[in-house]
């Protein structure tokens, strides 16, 4: 008989038990829904200068900001793009603009100016916040390229280039000059972008619901699945424009009434610095990040007894690497978390880090969120699959993305009927419900936890004159986890070197997308029905030679 995806499904929950979770409110109004009890506490500190803004005056600026936004025309509804390192700006930006029902999409600021566009135009933002070292990618003109000062206005948190706005312009205005609008739960907050399971970058509508619920998951409750506290000082080194850091450093930090030590770049010595300085209990890390601080001989210089909890993700972790890290920081646990943008972030989260905790396993990727389901599929079948048994991880909830922007096919695609979020990971849990994630089926791509999209480089490189077909995939790397290579077919130009080609690539992206290596090959495998047979190249790259 056919199979029946949801009968008898097999679907695993939290060990934690449901908690009420306030997702009808506006997410600032939740996050700052405790404020009295920790007002004068720090809420940010500037790692650079030692700057310290309390929870009172991050809840005020951020209104005068919502205010000032809402003086230069932003309204309900309206997109702001936040393309900035991390500061206290990026906060006041994200706060402000859920403050007047408006959405964030964040971008990475190391991007190419068609990259930066492509985001611009697919979320239609009017407005875009940055320092003035970025400004000059947004002057660039081209095909589709939008124009500054016409099409969108720049606002910079420092001196103001040409035509561009001084951050204070909306700092600086009067809290009280801002419009009541009213929330639904439903309204997008955040929009980030991401590739998801296939294809080319899409905005992921994240709601003031999926985001307050993804929080709730993490940080409320008696008992909260990840406990942090107003003692706590938690390092935000990882990009806020990534939804793992805005989410589970900064929105989870904000509820729960810790501090957030803010880090423009990860630069070791910095941050040992940083960490013994101010005392930091809680980092939030990607595997890169474990690799230097678990190798780096440095490390040994400084005083690293504050930390409690080293929380790990976005990529595979490797258990060799845990047991290496654990010796430099004996006292503290070490677990990881499972997140994908589209799933509002975090699928599941280590139980050690629990206020009341569990023993965990190393290697392990937590287990599910409360107050949602997660079940695991056979990938022919649809059919989910008991204890042990490994498939692609599919998650339910309220926390998860109302959809893709203006993508009704990718929404289906990635939502089913029934609300299942597929992710295109392959994993099992275990018997003790934790976790354990062994494969990727989806296309994507994860240099050191960003996202590497492989239909963005093919479409770059048959853009190419003298490349007839493309294919990209990842290749394993002991620092990086995966880097991007590709397969290219020569039109008829024998001449074109696999320089020209990277070159070619390198000049049009941001660093991490950039190609390792280029094969050339007579044809690229694909199925009957023209869809790259990504396996068949992967298997090649793990064999001795790939050609
Ligand atoms: N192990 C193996 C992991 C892991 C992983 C993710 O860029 P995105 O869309 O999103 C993220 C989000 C990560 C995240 C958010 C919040 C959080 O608390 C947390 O825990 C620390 C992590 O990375 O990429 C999604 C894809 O990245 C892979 C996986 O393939 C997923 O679908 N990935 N976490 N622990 N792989």
């Amino acid at each position: 008989s056919p199979a029946q995806p949801s009968e008898a499904a097999c679907v695993f929950k939290s060990k934690l038990p449901e908690i009420p979770i306030s997702n009808q409110l506006p997410l600032h109004t939740y996050c700052f829904e405790h404020l009295a009890d920790f007002a004068d506490r720090p809420c940010l500190i500037i790692g650079s200068t030692g700057k310290t803004y309390s929870f009172a005056q991050t809840h005020l600026v951020s209104q005068k900001v919502a205010a000032g936004l809402s003086n230069l025309g932003i309204k309900k509804g309206d997109v702001v793009m936040v393309l900035l390192q991390n500061c206290a700006e990026f906060v006041f930006s994200f706060l402000g603009a859920s403050m007047l029902g408006a959405v964030t999409t964040t971008a990475n600021p190391f991007y190419t100016s068609a990259e930066v566009f492509k985001q611009l135009n697919s979320s239609r933002a009017k407005l875009i916040i940055t320092q003035s070292q970025y400004v000059d990618k947004l002057r660039e003109t081209g095909e589709n390229f939008p124009v500054l000062g016409e099409d969108f206005t720049v606002i910079t948190v420092d001196d103001p280039p040409e035509k561009c706005l001084h951050f204070s312009v909306i700092s600086e205005a009067n809290e009280a000059d801002f419009p009541t609008v009213s929330i639904d739960p439903d309204d997008a907050v955040a929009l980030p972008f991401s590739s998801g399971t296939t294809g080319l970058p899409k905005g992921v509508i994240l709601t003031h619901k999926s985001l307050i619920t993804s929080v709730a998951q993490q940080v409320d409750g008696e008992n909260p699945n990840l406990y942090l506290n107003p003692e706590d000082v938690v390092l935000c080194v990882l990009p806020l424009f990534h939804i793992y850091s805005l989410n589970s450093v900064l929105l989870c930090s904000l509820r729960a009434g810790a501090a957030v030590l803010l880090m423009q770049k990860f630069e070791i010595g910095a941050l040992l610095e940083l960490i013994q300085l101010h005392r930091v209990s809680v980092a939030a890390v990607v595997p890169p990040l474990v690799l230097a601080l678990a190798k780096n001989p440095i490390v040994a210089n400084f005083d690293l007894s504050s930390i409690r909890v080293v929380l790990s993700g976005a990529a595979p972790l490797g258990k060799e690497l845990e047991e290496a890290l654990r010796n430099r920081v004996p006292q503290a646990i070490l677990g990881q978390g499972y997140g994908m943008t589209e799933a509002g972030p975090v699928l599941s989260m280590c139980l050690a880090f629990a206020k009341q905790p569990f023993p965990t396993k190393s290697g392990s990727c937590g287990t599910v969120v409360r107050n949602a389901e997660l079940k695991v599929i056979d990938p022919e079948t649809g059919c989910s699959l008991a204890h042990n048994q490994p498939g692609e991880i599919c998650i339910r909830g309220s926390q998860i993305m109302k959809g893709y922007l203006n993508d009704d096919e990718a929404t289906a695609t990635t939502i089913d009927v029934e609300g299942w979020l597929h992710t295109g990971d392959i994993g099992f849990v275990d018997d003790d419900e934790e976790i354990f994630i062994v494969d990727r089926v989806k296309e994507l791509i994860k240099f050191k936890g960003f996202q590497v999209p492989p239909a963005e480089l093919e479409a770059l490189l048959v853009s190419h004159p003298s490349i007839a077909d493309a294919a990209v995939v990842p290749q394993k790397d002991n620092v990086a986890g995966e880097v991007p290579v590709a397969f290219v077919v020569r039109s008829n130009d024998l001449e074109l070197t696999e320089e020209s080609v990277k070159e070619f690539i390198a000049k049009q992206v941001v660093f991490y997308k950039r190609l390792h290596k280029v094969y050339f090959v007579h044809a690229i495998p694909k199925s009957p029905s023209g869809k790259i047979l990504r396996k068949d190249l992967r298997a090649k790259l793990a064999a001795a030679s790939p050609v």
